[in-house]
């Protein structure tokens, strides 16, 4: 068994969440913004710390890197850096932070291991700031389209190009970051929600992550005076966006779980008390772990809104913002991910992830596995967020002992 340092563990998590906290509670650290650039340094720091060899690459991922004594392709751990708007404390950081104490413990332990090893902290996965998401791990996996961050623009116009040029890196060279000598990536990640915490044991494997559609829906009626026009007389944009989303919930609850639908963001114009909206714009998060049923959810969402907009003379423009499939990750790893468990006594249980991950995007790079810790109260995306302390060192153990097997072995 290899001793981590738990105290450092728990310290430097603490001190992560400072970076981006929020006055009222929570954290929002988005990417290239000075609360993810004073995270990244925290990281790099770490990272030399350990005696890794650290650099940024081409998006601003940061990888901390010990040589193999038979090189070949590398064993990778990490996670995403950046939150969720009023984001908690471990959702990515946590995966980040183990990496980082699993390798260093391991390099201080047991020295040069066989195999390449390398703790990543992933700049981006939430499209918390820009329309994209996944940024980081895409970046890796060579999924990025053709001048997206030329496209990608935050709530303030900013591109995610010249978003990229204010951290003193240059779009320019986004291909740079491809790797395709990565073997095998394993994530360590808080469940998310209620299953582990309820029903137990403390550690699961995930085996398949869900598929996650984001939808835009977009509903035209007239603006019109809201004292002088008749109930009757009135094409509500917003009145019909609310029927519509009261029906997507209804479609996702008669599929039955996994399905989930959220609609998650509203914008109405011209959003003014005395006016009848005449636009309202809304987006949808779709998600199951089949793919064809999700298929099927997004057009049963699609011809809700649709219905919804012929009963009230409205018109309804439905466009798919991305598609992020389901994956089944890597058998072999997958077992590894099990063995790593066991040996820290705990027999884990075989899952499926409701939240997407880096993992399900690099999964299309290398072998990639999960292992996720209890989240209390099956919360996260809120500043409540929280995991026992011994289940963070928990399983930190067990990410250390599967990158023990997989690079030292
Ligand atoms: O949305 C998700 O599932 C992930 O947290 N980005
Ligand atoms: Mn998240
Ligand atoms: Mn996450």
């Amino acid at each position: 068994m290899v001793a981590i340092d738990e105290r450092r563990l728990l310290r430097r998590l603490d001190e992560l969440a400072q970076r981006g906290a929020l006055p009222g509670g929570g954290l929002y650290r988005a990417l290239y913004t000075p609360a993810w650039v004073s995270a990244t340094e925290l990281v790099s720091g770490w990272m030399k710390e350990a005696g890794l060899l650290v650099r940024r690459d081409a998006v601003g991922n940061v990888w901390g890197r010990v040589e193999g004594s038979r090189g070949g392709r590398a064993i990778v751990t990490g996670s995403h850096i950046d939150t969720v708007r009023g984001g908690g404390a471990l959702d990515g950081a946590l995966g980040v932070v183990a990496a980082v104490e699993a390798v260093a413990s391991l390099v201080s332990q047991l020295g040069r291991p066989l195999r390449i090893l390398e703790a990543v902290a992933i700049c981006e996965e939430e499209g918390s700031r820009f329309n994209t998401n996944f940024w980081g791990a895409r970046a890796i996996a060579d999924r990025i389209e053709p001048d997206e961050a030329s496209r990608a623009r935050d709530a303030d116009g900013v591109t995610l190009a010249d978003a990229m040029r204010g951290v003193g890196l240059d779009p320019a060279n986004v291909a740079q970051a491809i790797r395709r000598d990565i073997d095998t990536f394993v994530e360590l990640h808080v469940e998310q929600g209620p299953i582990l915490e309820e029903e137990g044991p403390r550690l699961g494997v995930v085996r398949t992550i869900v598929g996650t559609a984001h939808l835009e829906v977009v509903v035209r009626g007239q603006p019109d005076h809201a004292g002088a026009t008749a109930m009757d007389r009135r094409r509500d944009a917003l009145l019909g966006a609310s029927a519509m989303m009261l029906a997507i919930a209804d479609v996702a609850r008669e599929m039955g779980p996994p399905a989930v639908a959220t609609v998650g963001t509203i914008a109405v114009e011209p959003a003014q008390v005395n006016v009848v909206p005449g636009l309202a714009r809304f987006t949808v998060d779709a998600r199951h772990s089949d793919n064809a049923q999700r298929t099927l959810l997004v057009a049963d969402i699609t011809r809700v809104c649709k219905v919804a907009g012929r009963e009230r003379d409205l018109s309804v423009d439905v466009r798919t913002l991305r598609d992020r499939p389901a994956v089944q990750l890597n058998e072999r790893a997958a077992d590894v991910a099990r063995r790593a468990c066991l040996a820290c006594g705990v027999a884990p249980r075989d899952m499926t992830s409701g939240a997407g991950h880096d993992a399900q995007v690099l999964s299309a790079a290398a072998h990639a596995a999960m292992i996720f810790v209890p989240s209390i109260g099956g919360r996260s995306h809120c500043p409540e967020e929280a995991t026992a302390a011994e289940d963070v060192i928990l399983g930190t153990r067990a990410l250390a002992a599967a990158l023990r097997d997989l690079a030292y072995s």
